[in-house]
């Protein structure tokens, strides 16, 4: 559960909800000056007991939702739902509690370390709820209902036999058949038009404690969490999002033009969004399944990373520990047993559990542990460096108070992982032993093209699952509007729509589990954009002067240590500073990453000479 403050993990992805916050709003003013004049004022003194006595009982809340969220994860049912439920009120309620307590010293002069403290106290939740118990029970009761609903949601076909979301991403990855892909498409998303009246609640609770604690709606809280005005974060996005637009329309340009060579212009039109079930991706989110109908010709690298592990044995265990295996190469120190025993690595026959791949610190201390239906594909090996990036953040910096217990924001927990992951060359391939020979540099767009289908592809989605929530936040949508909302959102970013009619009868959004597992999304967004700047830097570092797409990370001591001392500050600075810590510069750049798909994106503007781009 995402709860207050192990927003990483937690983040970890499930939902918090319940809100902490305590923002003054500017009408309080004058009774804050009253409540001064009427007792002793407060003291920086009393602000720094105060944070100490709220740390220790968050850190003791946080350990009893941990266990209940994990156990509710694990093992899905009406009771565990219902304890996970509980205490993720009492969770709410105490946050609550010590938000409208921090209040207290919104106007007085306290240290920085505590002032920080406090704001982190303060934006701590990703749901807020109102101070009316029965209102927070039931926002706990419906978060703990739509995971539960995410997790157990099957396709169930006519002759009786179901198919859970993990076989069915699977025919959507290697199926070519546009009906077979349409068959899974909307079999899952049919899963989600249950959730759409626990949802609609939920953004009217939510809305009701963020307004209690002084934000406009739950999007002005989301987007007050950057070290920056709210409404600068917003442009700051649309400014980078500009930048690498043309990057993306020239790849969405090129994939048409060969779906439509595949399926046929009557199916895939050459002026229209893509129908968005043949993009290899339930959600059409990252494209890389579908490599084999864009490769370029004479450059293909010539493996596929699923082979390479269906070759050289590898299972689910010899996954994590491969993943593991670049992470100490770096001189972090092993994950402990416990990380082996405790997590799960396998979807298991007999009971329903929340598959979506997680990453959890259950305690602050060592028990870390990851939670994962892993499949046997090169797509979940990245996944896999990607969870593992999680738990070393959250051992780095679990000497921190627990107000810091978390990254610099939100994308950098989501990209280090994906950092580590960009070092998966040929290079390092043929080291670990998985690759028998480095394909050279003729092949080099080959190998662009499948990082730029998981990499590029993903950009616009990323950004529009909160375009989406924001606006259902703030009213600007209404429930009436959800899915027509939605799908104009996929079309303008993305350039896909929907492969049939859908209707307000329909929750389109529910069926991708971020929504219902109420895990804010621009993260990752941030994440596609820091990972290729962390990756630039640490190359420089680790000394590998190759082109930036070949360059791997793998046993440099000298990256490990300048990338631990990043992770290991947590939330205990602004972002900027611990970006600027590394990479020298203390701002997002996606130069970065167009300098790493330059060569692609030559390739593609001549690709696409004489076509008509856009939709
Ligand atoms: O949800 C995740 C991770 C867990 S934080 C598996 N990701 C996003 C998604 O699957 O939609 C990683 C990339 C984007
Ligand atoms: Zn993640």
């Amino acid at each position: 559960m995402n709860h207050p403050f192990k927003p990483t993990l937690l983040a970890v992805l499930i939902a918090s909800s319940i809100g902490l916050v305590a923002c003054q709003p500017a009408s309080d003013k004058t009774a804050d000056t009253q409540a001064a004049g009427a007792q002793p004022a407060a003291t920086a003194a009393e602000a720094k007991t105060f944070i100490d006595n709220a740390s220790k009982e968050m850190a003791a809340l946080l350990i009893e939702a941990n266990r209940a969220d994990w156990i509710a994860s694990n093992f899905i049912t009406e009771d565990t739902e219902a304890l996970s439920a509980a205490v993720n009120e009492k969770m709410t309620s105490t946050v609550v509690r010590l938000a409208n307590e921090a209040a207290r010293f919104n106007t007085i002069t306290v240290d920085a370390d505590t002032r920080r403290q406090l704001d982190k106290l303060k934006l701590a939740l990703t749901l807020a709820a109102p101070k009316d118990q029965a209102k927070t029970a039931e926002l706990a009761e419906i978060v703990a209902k739509l995971n539960a609903m995410y997790g157990k949601g099957k396709y169930c076909k006519a002759d009786g036999s179901c198919m859970a979301l993990g076989d069915m991403s699977s025919v959507m990855a290697s199926s070519r058949s546009y009906d077979e892909q349409l068959e899974m498409w909307k079999g899952w998303h049919d899963t989600a038009a249950p959730m759409r009246p626990l949802y609609m609640r939920q953004v009217e609770l939510a809305n009701e404690g963020a307004r209690e604690l002084g934000y406009a709606d739950t999007g002005a809280l989301w987007r007050s969490k950057y070290d920056m005005e709210a409404d600068a974060f917003a442009v700051e996005l649309d400014k980078q999002w500009t930048e690498v637009k043309p990057l993306y329309e020239a790849l969405h340009c090129h994939v048409r033009a060969k779906l439509s060579e595949k399926y046929g212009a009557d199916k895939v039109p050459l002026d229209k969004p893509i129908p968005a079930h043949l993009l290899g991706n339930m959600w059409a989110q990252s494209w890389e399944n579908i490599y084999d109908l864009v490769a370029p010709e004479n450059s293909d690298p010539g493996y596929d990373v699923t082979k390479l592990l269906a070759d050289k044995g590898y299972d689910e265990l010899k996954m994590v520990k491969g993943a593991e295996g670049f992470f100490t190469s770096l001189g972090f120190a092993p994950l402990p047993e416990t990380f082996w025993t405790r997590s799960l690595f396998v979807k298991p026959r007999d009971r329903d559990v929340v598959c979506h791949a997680s990453a959890w610190d259950l305690d602050a201390k060592d028990d870390v542990r990851i939670k994962m239906c892993i499949q046997r594909t090169g797509e979940e090996f990245s996944v896999i460096h990607h969870e593992l990036g999680h738990n070393f953040y959250q051992r780095a910096y679990k000497d921190q108070p627990v107000f810091y217990q978390d990254s610099a924001n939100d994308g950098f927990h989501e990209a280090i992982g994906d950092t580590i992951a960009l070092s998966v060359t040929p290079k390092y391939l043929k080291q670990i032993g998985l690759l028998e020979q480095v394909p050279d540099e003729s092949k080099d767009i080959g190998l662009l093209m499948k990082k730029a289908l998981e990499k590029v592809a993903f950009l616009p989605f990323s950004l529009l699952v909160d375009q989406w929530r924001w606006q259902v936040f703030s009213g600007q949508v209404q429930p009436e509007q959800y899915n027509q909302a939605w799908w104009q959102l996929r079309e303008k970013y993305q350039g896909v729509s929907a492969p049939v009619a859908r209707s307000e009868a329909d929750f389109d959004p529910g069926a991708k589990y971020h929504v219902p597992g109420n895990t804010p999304y621009t993260r990752y967004f941030l994440a596609a954009l820091l990972q290729f700047q962390f990756h630039k830097s640490l190359c420089e570092i680790a000394k590998d002067d190759g082109p930036i797409h070949r360059c791997s990370i793998y046993n440099s001591k000298e990256a490990g240590t300048a990338l631990n001392k990043m992770l290991e500050m947590g939330a205990s600075k602004p972002w900027q500073e611990a970006i600027g810590g590394l990479t020298g510069t203390p701002a997002m750049d996606s130069k970065a990453m167009l300098d790493y798909f330059a060569p692609l994106k030559a390739y593609l503007d001549e690709q696409n000479k004489g076509r008509n781009c856009g939709w």
